[in-house]
């Protein structure tokens, strides 16, 4: 990639609604992604792998855990701190973001919420650290959008569980060290359970030749008979709203996560526009391109200011599910769309690894798939507004 000359677009001075502890938690991931993730991004995503060298450093900028409490190693954060990380880190690149909210909202924030205190204090400040890193097991083969038809279960064996049945498409299972896992017990309810690597049984094979998030590994969770330790049942909450519950703190953070991506696309596009010249002028003259760059920081400043306010709704713990819902929509399609005109303002060149657009763009279609697709969240919006159930 070339240098990195990104420079944050604030086009309603949205900074002053800020407070000094937010810029200054922002800027210091900002200034951590620009030196540690924008030099090697484009190389990680060219071999499709996870840069493990940058897990000590998202565990000091507070992304692991930013909002989990102190006492278990956590930032004790608010919620519009944590978007800002998300923002900032999905700026370089979708699946370093990927990471820290598996790790946050599907990892720590079930073990915080559900879990036993033993739980919390055996794993959640190792995973603050980066010691441990965790993954999310809720999509099966055969359940995806329905995770309700989950096949995978447990039975009680007396002195431990035995877990079978498989999950597909996670988020850092090749490597996790432990996996947070959604199973029906014999009476068919839904169960979290803490899987750990050396468990007999359980196995987490890689998932190949992804196009999209390549720097972030994918894989499954396969359950051969592992016998799960009866202390690793999360005992605080059970049925599909549990799941659910994590998804809603993940979806939070994707939909400032969108905005960093569009954000940069927007900035390349814009510095290129200025410097590339046709026809005797700066194609940032041409009519055709004002369009789309105006058209892009419109869209920009309103999801900034749709995603600030849903922030100081969850700080005043009033957010709704269905308002996450239509943050995460709203967000990831507005910056599926910029980075698609981002690249177009590129011509050739924007199908390069030397910009990072097109890798936004190819990101951000896992981005529009995973924690509810685009579909599945305007449905979840359409049941708010009507009462009417359309998913079924
Ligand atoms: P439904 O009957 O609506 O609900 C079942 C129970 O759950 C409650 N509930 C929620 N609770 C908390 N938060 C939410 N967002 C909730 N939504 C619903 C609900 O009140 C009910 O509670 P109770 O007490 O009455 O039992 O369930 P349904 O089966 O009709 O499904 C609804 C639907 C389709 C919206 C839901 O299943 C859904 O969201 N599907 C999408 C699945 C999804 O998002 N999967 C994501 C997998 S994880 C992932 O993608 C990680 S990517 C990570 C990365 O790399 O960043
Ligand atoms: P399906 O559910 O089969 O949907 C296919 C199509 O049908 C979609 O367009 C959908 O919108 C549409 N559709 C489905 N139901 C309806 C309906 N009722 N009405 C109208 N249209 C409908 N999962 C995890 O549990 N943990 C992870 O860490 C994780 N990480 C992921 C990482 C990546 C890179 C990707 C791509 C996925 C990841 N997922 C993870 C899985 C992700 O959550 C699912 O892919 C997603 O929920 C959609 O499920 P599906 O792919 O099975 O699609």
């Amino acid at each position: 990639m070339a240098q990195d000359l990104y420079q944050a677009p604030d086009y309603y001075n949205l900074d002053e609604l800020l407070t000094e502890e937010h810029l200054l938690i922002r800027d210091a991931a900002r200034e951590w992604v620009k030196r540690d993730i924008s030099p090697i991004i484009e190389e990680a995503c060219q071999k499709a792998e996870f840069p493990k060298q940058i897990i000590s450093g998202l565990a000091e900028i507070g992304a692991f855990g930013s909002y989990i409490p102190e006492e278990y190693g956590g930032m004790g954060l608010d919620q519009i701190s944590y978007g800002l990380i998300m923002q900032e880190l999905e700026r370089g690149d979708s699946g370093v973001r990927s990471t820290a909210s598996v790790q946050t909202s599907l990892v720590m924030y079930p073990i915080w919420k559900y879990g036993s205190e033993a739980q919390k204090n055996k794993f959640l400040p190792k995973l603050a650290s980066g010691e441990f890193i965790g993954c999310f097991g809720l999509t099966e083969p055969n359940h995806g959008s329905n995770p309700s038809g989950m096949e995978t279960k447990f039975k009680d064996m007396g002195d431990h569980y035995l877990l079978n049945g498989a999950k597909l498409w996670i988020s850092n299972s090749p490597f996790a060290d432990i996996a947070v896992v959604w199973a029906k017990n014999e009476e068919g309810r839904i169960h979290g359970l803490i899987v750990e690597r050396d468990m007999e049984g359980f196995s987490t094979p890689e998932t190949h030749n992804k196009w999209s998030l390549r720097a972030s590994a994918t894989g499954e969770l396969i359950f051969d008979n592992v016998k799960v330790p009866k202390e690793n049942l999360l005992p605080e909450k059970s049925g599909l709203g549990a799941p659910l519950g994590c998804l809603d703190s993940a979806r939070y953070g994707i939909a400032w996560g969108a905005i960093g991506a569009a954000m940069d696309c927007y900035d390349t596009a814009l510095r290129y526009s200025k410097e590339r010249t046709q026809f005797g002028k700066p194609i940032a003259g041409f009519q055709l391109q004002q369009k789309k760059l105006a058209e892009m920081i419109t869209e920009i400043t309103k999801a900034q200011l749709l995603t600030w306010r849903l922030g100081t709704l969850r700080n005043e713990g009033k957010a709704t599910s269905a308002q996450i819902s239509m943050a995460k929509r709203n967000n990831v399609d507005m910056a599926l769309k910029i980075a698609r005109d981002a690249r177009q303002i590129l011509g050739a060149m924007g199908i390069t690894g030397e910009y990072s657009i097109l890798r936004h763009m190819m990101n951000l279609e896992s981005v529009v798939t995973y924690e509810g697709t685009h579909d599945i969240h305007l449905l979840i919006t359409g049941l708010d507004i009507t009462g009417e159930n359309a998913f079924k």
